[in-house]
């Protein structure tokens, strides 16, 4: 019912009276008011003036499932949603539940992580009350090599969700990172459950720096925030939905062809690496080279500078900017 109200307000262009939410929710008056004393509690500002209703004044950045459910709108990405104030790691969260037969598009938010986790060991800086923490359970019938190529569409959904919410211009770093001014504002983890030659699951996680304003030492000169390239404090719940609606429409893209085909027209758009040259870092190696675009199987494409044209795979190497990190 908090959902419903919620939505009521918020799509509303003045007042809503008691009655007409009655009246639409086929409820009492004294379970309306409760819900509304619970809104305000969570840190709503709801007017309430005798003989017009109520008003919503202003939204919080709270991350409820209640908020985050009256803005989903799509059919399955983010419709089935747990939200932690505190959990180790979303990732973990959505493995479990996924062990446990939740179903696809199954979304976990969390407001801080404790431990919070990169690609191959590594930390993603997880402080509370700032910043998105989710991670979204798929269940794909695709064959396992093609699962790394999810991470690609999410962030190709994230890059543009985020630019369907605020004016700030957003990039992406083959392959998990979205960029904004030069510097990192959302990594992306994605690991899977499989059989053999059979997917059981996978997770997708994304971290967003939304509104910090400082980084740790080892991030500071790398890392940024929405709040940060925008210079104003941006609400979460929002973003969130944005991300969901862009992902399940890139999702279905994906799944036709079960490869980056209908998406990387638009992915090498906002790829930050294009036609740049770059460090290619792998585990014995690394080489400069030009960056040429990606292929269809989501690998990138270089050119070393002996003019010899190689594919790089996501799971082997990083890639950083000759003279920084992008
Ligand atoms: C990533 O790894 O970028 C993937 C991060 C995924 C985080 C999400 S949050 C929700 C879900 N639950 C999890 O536990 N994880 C996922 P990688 O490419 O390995 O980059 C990690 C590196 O980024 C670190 O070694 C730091 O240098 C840097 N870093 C750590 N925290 C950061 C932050 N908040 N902002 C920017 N850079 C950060």
């Amino acid at each position: 019912m908090k959902t419903k109200i919620l939505k009521l307000l918020r799509k509303a262009d003045g007042y809503v009276s008691g009655q007409q939410i009655c009246e639409q929710l086929d409820v009492s008056r004294t379970a309306v008011w409760k819900v509304i004393r619970q809104l305000k509690e969570e840190g709503y500002q709801i007017e309430a003036v005798r003989n017009r209703g109520y008003r919503i004044v202003e939204m919080p950045d709270v991350l409820t499932g209640e908020e985050l459910k009256s803005l989903m709108q799509t059919q399955w990405a983010g419709r089935n949603i747990v939200c932690y104030p505190e959990t180790d790691s979303t990732n973990l969260r959505i493995r479990e539940l996924g062990d446990a037969g939740a179903p696809h598009g199954t979304l976990a938010v969390a407001d801080m992580q404790t431990a919070g986790r990169g690609r191959r060991g590594r930390t993603w800086e997880s402080p509370p009350g700032s910043s998105i923490y989710m991670s979204i359970l798929l269940r794909p019938d695709i064959i396992p090599g093609a699962a790394p190529m999810l991470t690609l569409v999410m962030a190709c959904s994230v890059a543009e969700g985020i630019s369907d919410c605020e004016n700030v211009d957003v990039r992406i770093k083959w392959p998990n990172d979205v960029i904004a001014g030069g510097k990192k504002l959302v990594g992306i983890l994605t690991e899977m459950s499989t059989q053999i030659d059979y997917i059981n699951h996978v997770t997708i996680g994304v971290g967003i720096n939304v509104n910090m304003t400082e980084f740790p030492e080892n991030i500071r000169d790398t890392a940024t925030s929405l709040r940060l390239e925008t210079g104003h404090k941006v609400r979460r719940a929002p973003l969130i939905a944005a991300i969901m609606k862009r992902f399940e429409e890139n999702y279905a893209v994906f799944l036709k062809t079960q490869d980056m085909s209908g998406l990387m027209e638009k992915y090498s758009g906002m790829l930050i690496n294009l036609d740049r040259d770059v460090l290619v870092l792998g585990a014995e190696d690394s080489y400069k080279a030009h960056a040429l675009g990606i292929d269809r199987q989501g690998e990138l494409i270089v050119r070393r500078e002996d003019g010899t044209e190689e594919k790089i795979y996501a799971g082997e190497v990083s890639v950083r900017g000759v003279y920084g990190y992008v």
